[in-house]
Parts: structure tokens; sequence; C-alpha cells
């Protein structure tokens, strides 16, 4: 059967069955097998087959990011998805013919694929790598509080250096301090920091309610080297309304023993807690959970250096009931997460770290561990390593 044929996603399966084909369906056993158009729906491995072709298109993925934002469908959103359909590409690709029959790959970006895998690179890539334009967005929007538009507006003002930006910055709190620490912020955190931030989270969390179980998410344990930030999903295992609070003691804490900085609070909500047992929360509100942004101090004898180290740590108090949503909503990827909650759409759910709802009547569907999330969800299990959907 040709391939474009067997990928009618635009149907809804029928059957549970039908819906696991349909998701083993990169493993036929055809030269060349079908790819799901959706990322929940195959394995997304890091590096991918195409890495080197991936490498040069999140060039352009991500300079469509800085000057549409990320909810462009047309400008940014489409590319995404593109070059994450190559990503969960389980073969070499070699040629134009095989790019165009995958899903979601438009004719602008099979002229990219053909320009590299005639010449290596992609010119465009190579291009846009030289502005200045590129990498002054890049670091601006990397700074907490500035989105896509705050970050054109202050280059179309004039933006271009530290020194420059640092006078025309808005002078909201949480983006100062954010600048303030940007050195150390900018640097990429290694996997044993990620560990010793969640030893000494939990050590002090122990002096506040003893029994709490971590969980390190986001591209740590997706098995990146190296991760932005640290995510850590807090929780007391089966106890309901023992996380309640807990999270206002800890970041009193965490300043008190300064272990975050006066002016490193750069976002704390307490959502989750104040919400009613009966009502819970709508599946769709981002403040689902407790949560708490924070710039932490990672003391130099813990990060083997001379010196404290800053980084970005955000810490996400859930339900013990909620705590498989939570951890798969905070592992990613994004493209990931975007494809898991097109998927319950598709099932007439709601997905979002907060829980699982049915869209017609809001009613919670428990899901405690994250392989009950797959099953509510009618999804073979994917690991979390198989999950970077994103370059
Ligand atoms: C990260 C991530 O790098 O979550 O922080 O992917
Ligand atoms: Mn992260
Ligand atoms: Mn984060």
């Amino acid at each position: 059967m040709p391939v474009a044929m067997k990928d009618d996603r635009s149907r809804q399966p029928s059957t549970q069955s039908e819906l696991a084909m349909r998701t083993q369906d990169t493993e036929a056993t055809e030269q060349e097998p079908t790819v799901a158009s959706l990322a929940c729906h195959r394995k997304s491995p890091r590096p991918c087959f195409n890495q080197t072709l991936v490498d040069e298109l999140a060039v352009i993925r991500q300079w469509r990011f800085l000057q549409f934002g990320t909810h462009d469908e047309t400008n940014s959103i489409g590319y995404a998805t593109a070059v994450s359909v190559i990503i969960g590409t389980p073969f070499l690709i070699e040629t134009a013919e095989q790019a165009k029959k995958l899903p979601k790959i438009g004719e602008k970006i099979v002229v990219k694929i053909a320009e590299f895998l005639e010449k290596g690179y992609i010119q465009e890539s190579r291009d846009i790598l030289k502005t200045e334009k590129f990498r002054v967005l890049s670091l601006l929007s990397s700074v907490h509080g500035i989105g896509w538009k705050a970050a054109n507006d202050l280059y179309n003002e004039g933006a271009r250096t530290l020194d420059d930006l640092r006078e025309l910055l808005p002078h909201r709190p949480s983006t100062l301090s954010y600048f303030k620490y940007l050195d150390d912020l900018s640097e990429k955190i290694p996997r044993e920091e990620v560990d010793s931030i969640v030893k000494w989270i939990q050590h002090q969390l122990d002096k506040i309610q003893p029994g709490a179980r971590l969980e390190a998410c986001g591209g740590y344990r997706r098995g990146k080297s190296h991760s932005n930030d640290v995510d850590i999903i807090i929780t007391w295992p089966h106890q309901d309304g023992l996380e309640r609070g807990v999270l206002d003691k800890l970041v009193e804490r965490l300043l008190r023993k300064r272990l975050v900085p006066n002016d490193g609070v750069l976002y704390h909500t307490m959502a989750g807690s104040e919400r009613t047992i009966k009502d819970n929360r709508p599946a769709d509100r981002l403040d689902a959970l407790d949560k708490a942004l924070v710039i932490f101090r990672l003391p130099a004898e813990a990060n083997k250096r001379s010196k404290d180290k800053f980084r970005r740590v955000d810490l996400i108090v859930t339900r013990w009931p909620d705590f498989g949503c939570a951890v798969v909503g905070w592992t990613g990827s994004t493209q990931f997460e975007r494809d898991l909650r097109r998927h319950a759409h598709r099932l007439n759910m709601k997905f979002d770290s907060g829980g699982i709802r049915e869209r017609d009547t809001d009613r919670p569907i428990e899901a405690l561990t994250e392989q009950d999330v797959f099953r509510v969800l009618q999804l073979p299990y994917i690991d979390p390593k198989l999950r970077n959907a994103d370059p």
C-alpha cells in the first residue's frame, strides 16, 4: 500500500486496536515505514536518524519563533511540527521523494531538505546564524518575562548589547533579577547538578513535611545531557491533601536559608492549594498546580566549582492523584505535549499537567501513574527518552 494512503489520520479511529495499530505503524515491515503525524504516536529519540538535517532546520524554526511567537500556526507552529516529524522519522532521509511522503511536510521544507541532501547544509540557516538580529532576539527572549513581541520591540528600539538592554529592560522585578544573574542562568545545567539540586530541595522539604517524592522532569527526564533549567514535581505518595500549603513554606525556607536570593522568586502561585477538593479545577488552566519559579543558589561546595552558581528551578507541587498527569505534562517536550493535547481532543478529552477531563462534562478521569495517563489516552507507553519531539 502506498505510504501516503496508510496515513489517513484525519478520520477518528473506530476501535482501540485500530488506534494501537496506527501508533505502531512506524514499525511496519516495508522499506519505508509510515511516519505518524502526531508526536505521541511515534518515537522521538535524541539524537535521531536525521540529526544533522534537524540541526540545520532547527535554526529556521527558532528564527520563526523569534519573529512570530510560539502560537502562530502558519509561521511557527507549522514549521515546528514539520521538524518534529523529521525527528520522528525512523530512517535516514536520502531523497526529496522520501521527504514528500512524510506527513506535515510542505513544499517549501522539501526544497530545504533537497538543498541539504545536495550540499550538506542549508544556506538560509547559515545566513540566519550570522545576523545580529538572531543573536539579540535569542538573548532577549531567554530573559524571564520577555516574550517574542517585547524582544522585537526592544530590538526595534535599538537594543544590541547587554548595556543597551540594561537600560531598556522593562522594570519588572522578575525581569531585572533574571538579568542580574544572566551569566549563570545562560549556562546549560549538567545532569549531576540537577541531581544535586534535587537533593538540596528534598533535604529542605524533609524539614517541612517529610515523605515527599520528587521527580526531576523536563529535558533531564528525557535524557538530555544538559538542561536549561530544573523542573521538579513534588508530591506525597498515597496522601491527598498533605501537599496543601507546603510550597509557601518551602519558598519561605529557601529564602531564609539563602538558597534562593531575596530577588530570586520570579513567580509563585498557590492555585492548587486554593482549589476546593470538590471542584478541583478545570483541566485547561495553566496554573492548576502550586508552582514557584525561582533562581536557586547552588552552593560552591555542591557544584564542584570555586563559587556559588545560580540556576533556574521550577518547583511544582501536585496532589498524589494527579501525579501521573503532572509528570507527563512537565516531561515534555513541547511538541510532544502539543500533540498529546490534540490526540486527547480527538478522544473528546482534555489533557494537561493538572489532569485529564471529559470535554463535554468536565468530569475528571483519574490517572495516578504515568502509565495510567497513556492507558486512559489509549496510547502505548512511550519512554521519556523517546519524547524528544523538539530539536
Ligand atoms: C530543559 C527542558 O532543557 O526542559 O530545561 O527541555
Ligand atoms: Mn526545563
Ligand atoms: Mn522549566
